[in-house]
Protein backbone atom coordinates (compact mmCIF):
# COMPACT_ATOMS: atom_id res chain seq x y z
CA UNK A 1 0.00 0.00 0.00
CA UNK A 2 3.02 2.35 0.65
CA UNK A 3 4.43 1.68 -2.76
CA UNK A 4 0.94 2.96 -4.59
CA UNK A 5 1.15 6.59 -5.90
CA UNK A 6 -0.69 9.07 -4.31
CA UNK A 7 -3.01 11.85 -5.67
CA UNK A 8 -5.77 14.31 -4.24
CA UNK A 9 -8.94 13.17 -3.48
CA UNK A 10 -12.26 14.60 -3.61
CA UNK A 11 -14.22 13.17 -0.98
CA UNK A 12 -11.26 12.73 1.73
CA UNK A 13 -7.57 13.22 1.40
CA UNK A 14 -5.78 11.34 -0.44
CA UNK A 15 -6.54 8.38 -3.27
CA UNK A 16 -3.77 5.77 -5.19
CA UNK A 17 -3.24 4.70 -8.04
CA UNK A 18 -3.88 0.80 -8.44
CA UNK A 19 -3.48 -0.52 -11.43
CA UNK A 20 -3.89 2.61 -13.62
CA UNK A 21 -6.57 3.72 -11.73
CA UNK A 22 -7.45 6.44 -8.95
CA UNK A 23 -9.50 4.87 -5.75
CA UNK A 24 -9.66 5.76 -2.20
CA UNK A 25 -7.81 3.40 0.24
CA UNK A 26 -11.49 2.90 2.31
CA UNK A 27 -13.77 2.06 0.19
CA UNK A 28 -13.03 1.82 -3.43
CA UNK A 29 -9.82 -0.02 -3.38
CA UNK A 30 -10.96 -2.42 -0.35
CA UNK A 31 -13.71 -3.21 -2.68
CA UNK A 32 -11.85 -3.79 -5.74
CA UNK A 33 -9.44 -5.63 -4.38
CA UNK A 34 -12.18 -8.41 -2.97
CA UNK A 35 -14.21 -8.49 -6.23
CA UNK A 36 -10.45 -9.17 -7.93
CA UNK A 37 -10.29 -12.10 -5.35
CA UNK A 38 -12.98 -13.41 -4.47
CA UNK A 39 -16.09 -12.25 -6.81
CA UNK A 40 -17.84 -15.17 -8.84
CA UNK A 41 -19.56 -13.76 -11.70
CA UNK A 42 -22.66 -15.82 -13.37
CA UNK A 43 -23.35 -15.80 -16.63
CA UNK A 44 -26.73 -14.45 -16.30
CA UNK A 45 -25.17 -11.39 -14.18
CA UNK A 46 -25.49 -8.42 -15.59
CA UNK A 47 -23.67 -5.26 -14.17
CA UNK A 48 -24.50 -1.49 -14.99
CA UNK A 49 -21.12 -0.13 -15.08
CA UNK A 50 -20.16 3.90 -15.28
CA UNK A 51 -17.71 6.33 -14.17
CA UNK A 52 -19.08 8.47 -11.31
CA UNK A 53 -22.19 10.90 -12.20
CA UNK A 54 -22.72 9.57 -15.57
CA UNK A 55 -26.24 8.28 -15.12
CA UNK A 56 -26.26 5.50 -12.78
CA UNK A 57 -29.25 6.48 -10.84
CA UNK A 58 -31.04 6.85 -13.79
CA UNK A 59 -30.32 3.52 -15.42
CA UNK A 60 -30.39 1.61 -12.31
CA UNK A 61 -33.96 2.77 -12.33
CA UNK A 62 -34.84 1.43 -15.65
CA UNK A 63 -32.44 -1.55 -15.32
CA UNK A 64 -34.74 -2.39 -12.04
CA UNK A 65 -38.18 -1.33 -13.91
CA UNK A 66 -37.60 -2.97 -17.32
CA UNK A 67 -36.29 -6.29 -15.47
CA UNK A 68 -38.90 -6.39 -13.02
CA UNK A 69 -42.06 -5.22 -15.50
CA UNK A 70 -44.07 -8.68 -15.06
CA UNK A 71 -43.48 -8.58 -10.68
CA UNK A 72 -44.53 -5.41 -10.13
CA UNK A 73 -47.75 -2.89 -11.08
CA UNK A 74 -46.13 0.97 -12.03
CA UNK A 75 -48.79 1.94 -9.61
CA UNK A 76 -47.62 0.96 -6.89
CA UNK A 77 -44.25 -0.31 -7.78
CA UNK A 78 -40.87 -0.50 -5.02
CA UNK A 79 -38.82 2.37 -7.10
CA UNK A 80 -42.14 4.40 -5.79
CA UNK A 81 -41.34 4.19 -1.76
CA UNK A 82 -36.88 2.67 -2.48
CA UNK A 83 -34.31 5.13 -3.73
CA UNK A 84 -32.77 3.56 -6.71
CA UNK A 85 -29.52 2.75 -5.19
CA UNK A 86 -31.75 -0.09 -3.35
CA UNK A 87 -32.48 -1.48 -5.82
CA UNK A 88 -30.06 -2.93 -6.98
CA UNK A 89 -26.45 -3.33 -4.82
CA UNK A 90 -23.46 -1.44 -5.93
CA UNK A 91 -20.47 -4.33 -6.26
CA UNK A 92 -17.74 -2.56 -5.08
CA UNK A 93 -19.21 -1.61 -1.78
CA UNK A 94 -21.84 -4.28 -1.18
CA UNK A 95 -18.76 -7.20 -1.30
CA UNK A 96 -17.31 -5.98 1.76
CA UNK A 97 -20.37 -5.49 3.76
CA UNK A 98 -20.89 -8.11 6.11
CA UNK A 99 -18.58 -11.09 7.97
CA UNK A 100 -18.08 -12.75 4.41
CA UNK A 101 -19.14 -12.26 0.87
CA UNK A 102 -21.54 -15.35 1.01
CA UNK A 103 -24.42 -12.64 0.69
CA UNK A 104 -23.39 -12.20 -2.94
CA UNK A 105 -23.58 -15.94 -3.55
CA UNK A 106 -27.10 -16.19 -1.75
CA UNK A 107 -28.41 -13.40 -4.58
CA UNK A 108 -30.81 -15.41 -7.09
CA UNK A 109 -30.29 -15.52 -10.59
CA UNK A 110 -30.29 -13.41 -12.57
CA UNK A 111 -28.56 -10.58 -10.79
CA UNK A 112 -28.34 -6.98 -11.44
CA UNK A 113 -25.20 -4.96 -9.61
CA UNK A 114 -23.82 -1.59 -10.25
CA UNK A 115 -20.28 -0.68 -10.37
CA UNK A 116 -17.83 2.25 -10.95
CA UNK A 117 -14.43 -0.03 -11.81
CA UNK A 118 -12.41 -0.05 -14.68
CA UNK A 119 -13.22 -2.74 -17.04
CA UNK A 120 -9.43 -3.52 -16.49
CA UNK A 121 -10.00 -4.10 -12.38
CA UNK A 122 -12.30 -6.73 -13.05
CA UNK A 123 -10.41 -9.90 -12.89
CA UNK A 124 -10.62 -11.91 -16.09
CA UNK A 125 -13.03 -14.43 -15.23
CA UNK A 126 -16.19 -12.12 -15.24
CA UNK A 127 -15.72 -11.45 -18.80
CA UNK A 128 -15.08 -15.55 -19.41
CA UNK A 129 -18.23 -15.97 -17.20
CA UNK A 130 -20.18 -14.88 -20.05
CA UNK A 131 -21.92 -11.97 -17.78
CA UNK A 132 -22.90 -9.18 -19.48
CA UNK A 133 -22.56 -5.03 -19.05
CA UNK A 134 -24.05 -2.39 -19.35
CA UNK A 135 -21.90 1.40 -19.77
CA UNK A 136 -22.81 4.46 -19.54
CA UNK A 137 -20.60 7.92 -20.14
CA UNK A 138 -21.23 11.04 -20.61
CA UNK A 139 -20.03 14.38 -21.85
CA UNK A 140 -16.79 14.58 -19.58
CA UNK A 141 -16.86 18.52 -18.60
CA UNK A 142 -20.68 17.65 -17.31
CA UNK A 143 -19.36 14.82 -15.78
CA UNK A 144 -16.67 17.10 -14.13
CA UNK A 145 -19.38 19.28 -12.79
CA UNK A 146 -22.08 16.86 -11.36
CA UNK A 147 -19.15 15.45 -9.92
CA UNK A 148 -17.71 18.69 -8.20
CA UNK A 149 -21.23 19.48 -6.93
CA UNK A 150 -21.40 15.61 -5.45
CA UNK A 151 -18.11 15.45 -4.19
CA UNK A 152 -17.96 18.86 -1.97
CA UNK A 153 -21.49 17.80 -0.26
CA UNK A 154 -19.63 14.53 0.53
CA UNK A 155 -15.80 15.88 1.30
CA UNK A 156 -14.74 15.10 4.87
CA UNK A 157 -15.91 18.36 7.03
CA UNK A 158 -12.32 18.73 8.47
CA UNK A 159 -11.15 19.50 4.86
CA UNK A 160 -11.62 22.77 3.15
CA UNK A 161 -14.11 22.85 0.28
CA UNK A 162 -12.49 22.01 -3.25
CA UNK A 163 -12.23 24.76 -5.31
CA UNK A 164 -13.45 24.63 -9.26
CA UNK A 165 -9.87 25.44 -10.63
CA UNK A 166 -8.61 22.43 -8.23
CA UNK A 167 -11.34 19.87 -9.33
CA UNK A 168 -10.65 21.06 -13.02
CA UNK A 169 -6.86 20.70 -12.87
CA UNK A 170 -7.11 17.51 -11.38
CA UNK A 171 -10.14 15.93 -13.28
CA UNK A 172 -7.73 16.86 -16.51
CA UNK A 173 -4.70 15.03 -14.95
CA UNK A 174 -7.24 12.02 -14.92
CA UNK A 175 -6.57 12.11 -10.67
CA UNK A 176 -10.33 11.49 -10.15
CA UNK A 177 -11.98 8.79 -7.85
CA UNK A 178 -12.32 6.07 -10.17
CA UNK A 179 -10.16 7.48 -13.12
CA UNK A 180 -8.51 8.94 -15.38
CA UNK A 181 -12.08 9.03 -16.94
CA UNK A 182 -10.59 8.68 -20.44
CA UNK A 183 -9.45 5.55 -19.42
CA UNK A 184 -12.81 4.04 -17.98
CA UNK A 185 -14.62 4.77 -20.98
CA UNK A 186 -11.92 3.56 -23.42
CA UNK A 187 -11.46 0.20 -21.42
CA UNK A 188 -15.57 -0.48 -22.09
CA UNK A 189 -15.45 1.10 -24.98
CA UNK A 190 -12.86 -0.96 -26.90
CA UNK A 191 -14.37 -3.99 -25.03
CA UNK A 192 -18.05 -3.32 -26.45
CA UNK A 193 -16.79 -3.32 -30.01
CA UNK A 194 -15.47 -6.12 -29.96
CA UNK A 195 -17.95 -7.89 -27.75
CA UNK A 196 -21.41 -5.84 -28.50
CA UNK A 197 -23.58 -8.86 -27.07
CA UNK A 198 -21.67 -8.54 -23.72
CA UNK A 199 -21.30 -4.92 -23.71
CA UNK A 200 -23.73 -2.84 -24.40
CA UNK A 201 -22.30 0.91 -24.42
CA UNK A 202 -25.23 4.45 -24.07
CA UNK A 203 -24.31 7.82 -23.87
CA UNK A 204 -26.34 10.20 -21.26
CA UNK A 205 -27.39 12.27 -24.04
CA UNK A 206 -28.46 9.67 -25.87
CA UNK A 207 -30.96 8.62 -23.58
CA UNK A 208 -31.85 12.27 -22.82
CA UNK A 209 -32.20 12.71 -26.74
CA UNK A 210 -34.37 9.54 -27.30
CA UNK A 211 -34.96 7.85 -24.90
CA UNK A 212 -37.81 5.30 -25.76
CA UNK A 213 -35.46 4.15 -28.54
CA UNK A 214 -32.66 3.74 -26.22
CA UNK A 215 -34.66 2.09 -23.17
CA UNK A 216 -36.00 -0.51 -26.06
CA UNK A 217 -32.10 -1.14 -26.48
CA UNK A 218 -31.51 -2.28 -23.21
CA UNK A 219 -34.54 -4.74 -22.88
CA UNK A 220 -33.46 -6.11 -25.67
CA UNK A 221 -29.97 -6.38 -24.63
CA UNK A 222 -31.30 -7.94 -21.09
CA UNK A 223 -32.62 -10.77 -23.35
CA UNK A 224 -36.27 -8.62 -22.45
CA UNK A 225 -37.17 -7.01 -25.45
CA UNK A 226 -40.69 -5.16 -24.87
CA UNK A 227 -43.38 -7.25 -27.30
CA UNK A 228 -45.10 -5.50 -29.91
CA UNK A 229 -48.42 -5.59 -27.50
CA UNK A 230 -46.19 -3.99 -24.48
CA UNK A 231 -45.30 -1.32 -27.16
CA UNK A 232 -49.07 -0.72 -28.38
CA UNK A 233 -50.06 -0.49 -24.38
CA UNK A 234 -47.12 2.39 -23.53
CA UNK A 235 -45.56 0.27 -21.38
CA UNK A 236 -42.21 1.86 -22.48
CA UNK A 237 -43.31 5.42 -22.23
CA UNK A 238 -44.45 4.56 -18.77
CA UNK A 239 -41.46 3.15 -17.78
CA UNK A 240 -39.28 6.16 -18.86
CA UNK A 241 -41.86 8.57 -16.87
CA UNK A 242 -41.54 6.25 -13.47
CA UNK A 243 -37.96 6.71 -13.70
CA UNK A 244 -37.98 10.35 -15.21
CA UNK A 245 -35.96 12.77 -13.13
CA UNK A 246 -38.72 14.83 -12.47
CA UNK A 247 -40.99 11.88 -10.99
CA UNK A 248 -37.99 10.14 -8.81
CA UNK A 249 -36.53 13.51 -7.33
CA UNK A 250 -39.85 14.61 -6.20
CA UNK A 251 -40.51 11.28 -4.10
CA UNK A 252 -40.63 11.45 -0.73
CA UNK A 253 -37.97 8.88 -0.54
CA UNK A 254 -35.20 10.53 -2.76
CA UNK A 255 -35.74 14.05 -1.12
CA UNK A 256 -35.74 13.15 2.35
CA UNK A 257 -34.29 9.20 2.45
CA UNK A 258 -30.50 8.20 2.91
CA UNK A 259 -28.51 5.55 1.24
CA UNK A 260 -26.14 4.29 3.56
CA UNK A 261 -22.96 2.59 1.06
CA UNK A 262 -21.01 0.87 4.32
CA UNK A 263 -20.41 2.12 8.10
CA UNK A 264 -18.13 4.90 6.79
CA UNK A 265 -20.28 6.22 3.37
CA UNK A 266 -23.69 7.34 3.52
CA UNK A 267 -25.13 9.86 1.36
CA UNK A 268 -28.82 11.96 1.40
CA UNK A 269 -31.20 10.40 -1.47
CA UNK A 270 -31.15 13.81 -2.89
CA UNK A 271 -27.71 14.41 -3.39
CA UNK A 272 -28.47 11.68 -6.46
CA UNK A 273 -30.76 14.50 -7.99
CA UNK A 274 -28.89 17.72 -9.45
CA UNK A 275 -29.98 19.07 -12.61
CA UNK A 276 -29.94 16.02 -14.88
CA UNK A 277 -29.55 18.05 -18.18
CA UNK A 278 -27.11 18.12 -20.89
CA UNK A 279 -24.88 21.05 -20.54
CA UNK A 280 -24.83 22.44 -17.43
CA UNK A 281 -20.94 22.71 -17.78
CA UNK A 282 -21.77 26.38 -19.91
CA UNK A 283 -22.88 27.74 -16.14
CA UNK A 284 -19.63 27.07 -14.84
CA UNK A 285 -16.48 26.64 -17.52
CA UNK A 286 -14.53 29.79 -19.22
CA UNK A 287 -14.18 29.23 -22.84
CA UNK A 288 -10.53 28.40 -22.36
CA UNK A 289 -11.47 26.07 -19.58
CA UNK A 290 -13.57 24.18 -21.74
CA UNK A 291 -11.24 24.42 -25.25
CA UNK A 292 -8.74 22.47 -23.22
CA UNK A 293 -10.85 19.51 -21.45
CA UNK A 294 -12.32 19.12 -25.60
CA UNK A 295 -8.86 19.01 -26.72
CA UNK A 296 -7.87 16.11 -23.73
CA UNK A 297 -10.95 14.22 -25.19
CA UNK A 298 -10.20 14.51 -28.46
CA UNK A 299 -6.56 13.58 -28.44
CA UNK A 300 -7.47 10.66 -26.06
CA UNK A 301 -10.25 9.12 -28.30
CA UNK A 302 -8.19 9.77 -31.35
CA UNK A 303 -8.91 6.75 -33.49
CA UNK A 304 -11.50 4.60 -31.19
CA UNK A 305 -14.34 5.97 -33.32
CA UNK A 306 -15.89 7.24 -30.19
CA UNK A 307 -17.05 11.11 -29.59
CA UNK A 308 -17.91 12.56 -26.58
CA UNK A 309 -19.27 16.03 -25.51
CA UNK A 310 -19.36 17.45 -29.00
CA UNK A 311 -22.14 19.18 -30.46
CA UNK A 312 -24.52 16.51 -32.24
P1 LIG B 1 -23.33 8.40 -9.05
O1 LIG B 1 -22.05 8.31 -9.80
O2 LIG B 1 -23.15 9.07 -7.71
O3 LIG B 1 -24.06 7.11 -9.00
P2 LIG B 1 -25.04 9.21 -11.20
O4 LIG B 1 -26.42 8.76 -10.90
O5 LIG B 1 -24.26 8.36 -12.14
O6 LIG B 1 -24.25 9.44 -9.85
O7 LIG B 1 -25.07 10.66 -11.82
C1 LIG B 1 -25.77 11.70 -11.24
C2 LIG B 1 -26.25 12.60 -12.35
O8 LIG B 1 -27.40 12.02 -13.00
C3 LIG B 1 -26.70 13.94 -11.81
O9 LIG B 1 -26.40 14.89 -12.85
P3 LIG B 1 -26.24 16.46 -12.58
O10 LIG B 1 -25.38 16.65 -11.40
O11 LIG B 1 -25.64 17.01 -13.86
O12 LIG B 1 -27.63 16.97 -12.38
C4 LIG B 1 -28.18 13.71 -11.62
O13 LIG B 1 -28.94 14.89 -11.54
C5 LIG B 1 -28.51 12.91 -12.86
N1 LIG B 1 -29.72 12.12 -12.73
C6 LIG B 1 -30.17 11.47 -11.62
N2 LIG B 1 -31.33 10.86 -11.89
C7 LIG B 1 -31.64 11.12 -13.17
C8 LIG B 1 -32.74 10.76 -14.02
N3 LIG B 1 -33.74 10.04 -13.58
N4 LIG B 1 -32.72 11.23 -15.30
C9 LIG B 1 -31.70 11.98 -15.76
N5 LIG B 1 -30.64 12.36 -15.00
C10 LIG B 1 -30.60 11.93 -13.73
Amino acid sequence: MKTLPKGKAWRTEHVVQYQGFWLNITSALKGVLLVQDHFKARATDIILSAFMKCGTTWLRSLMFATANRYRFDLSSHPLLKTGPHDCFPMLDTYIYQGDSITHLELLPSPRLFASHMALDLFPKSVLASGCKFVYICRDPKDVLISKWHFMNKLRAKELAPLTLPEAYELFCQGVSEYGPFWDHVLGYWKASLESPDKILFLKYEDMKREPSVHLKRLAKFMGQPFSMEEEKKGLVEEILKLCSFENLSNLEVNKAGIQHFSDQIFVENRHFFRKGQIGDWENHLTEEMKDRIDRITEQKLKGSGLTLGATP
